[in-house]
């Protein structure tokens, strides 16, 4: 495996230089963060991204995300239009050496949690999700935003885009995210890139908006749509172990020749949909962490690993969820359990 860290570019204040800091973290998972959803990234500007990652001595490992255009989502007008401009962006990717993307098919929003800066019995601060709360929320009126979220939509093109999926069943969503695949995924293998789709966050419909990507039963039909190794996943153990029926060692055990990237991160089950970010550590919460790195070693998982979100410590203010300071120390926490299974296991 390959330890990796997210970066969110120049304006992070999390610095390359201080990524580089943590010990055996070399690879980094970014994104060009200015280019509108659904344009092509032009090679130069990847080149630079790759240039400006190396220069701080660290190497350019997992694009995330290249995110997919809604018209792509609701299968609506311009869909060809960006499929093929997706692929472009694909295949300059590939030209500036990168092997793996990451990428989601949740409708209008990625990750979504209703407290950004939850006061933990620590004095830590996390991200929570309350279901009452996010029950009671208008996107519609803006009242939250997260760093995964577009932010350029207005109220009304959030308010006619919420409308256009009410149209949309999941088994619409299936049949558009098929169409997806059926051209990106050809590309992907011309050019050796690795897709690795993101569960959805939380994994289950919000907003009255249908959410697929949820359990083993809808993965093992995701991988079926276009059976290939280059239609994988992105196995994130914090937003599919939020629900109780989604075991994440069996996940890996299932799909480990499937997963390119590994998210991991604990979170503890406080309710019925609801959750608490948790510290990387087993004890902290409702995942077996200790479980899950075993199950990826076990099954000789070549992918890269990056640590997740993290609570904000020690004073840090930052992107919720992506500071510093506990994302190095799940990075730490991380690489001492893979040295100590791997050690064990000789
Ligand atoms: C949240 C992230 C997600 C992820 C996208 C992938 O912290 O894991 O925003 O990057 O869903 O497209």
């Amino acid at each position: 495996m390959k330890m990796t860290f997210r970066w969110y570019g120049e304006d992070d204040p999390v610095t390359l230089e201080k990524i580089k800091q943590i010990p055996a973290v070399s690879g980094i998972v970014s994104a060009i963060y200015d280019i509108p959803v659904g344009e092509v990234w032009p090679y130069e500007r990847i080149l630079r991204l790759k240039e400006t990652v190396e220069a701080a001595g660290l190497e350019l490992s997992v694009i995330e995300s290249v995110p997919v255009h809604e018209d792509i989502k609701t299968g609506d007008g311009d869909r060809d239009r960006y499929i093929n401009n997706y692929c472009e962006t694909l295949r300059n990717l590939a030209k500036a050496g990168v092997d793996c993307v990451c990428y989601n098919f949740m409708p209008v929003f990625d990750w979504t949690r209703s407290n950004l800066a939850y006061e933990l019995s620590d004095g830590s601060n996390a991200l929570i999700y309350d279901n009452e709360t996010v029950l009671k929320m208008d996107p519609v009126k803006g009242e939250l935003s997260l760093p995964g979220w577009d932010a350029s939509y207005t109220k009304d093109d959030m308010k006619a885009l919420l409308d256009k999926y009410k149209n949309i069943s999941e088994e619409d969503l299936w049949n558009n995210l098929k169409y997806f695949l059926d051209r990106v995924i050809k590309v992907a293998e011309e050019v050796k890139v690795k897709m690795a789709i993101h569960p959805d966050d939380p994994p289950w419909g919000i907003f009255g908006l249908p959410r697929i990507i949820t359990n083993k039963k809808n993965i093992e039909r995701f991988l079926k749509l276009y059976d290939s190794p280059y239609n994988g996943l992105t196995l994130c153990s914090g937003s599919l172990g939020v629900s109780p029926d989604n075991d994440i060692v069996e996940l890996v055990n299932a799909f480990c020749d499937r997963i390119h990237f590994a998210h991991i991160r604990n979170i503890k089950i406080t309710g019925e949909r609801c959750f608490e970010e948790s510290a990387h550590k087993t004890e902290y919460g409702s995942l077996d962490i200790y479980g899950i790195v075993k199950a990826y070693y076990d099954n000789g998982f070549d992918g890269y690993i990056r640590p997740d979100h993290g609570r904000m410590i020690w004073g840090e203010t930052g992107k919720p969820g992506y500071g510093l300071f506990d994302r190095a120390l799940g990075a730490v926490y991380l690489n001492g359990l893979w040295e100590a299974i791997d050690r064990s296991a000789k």
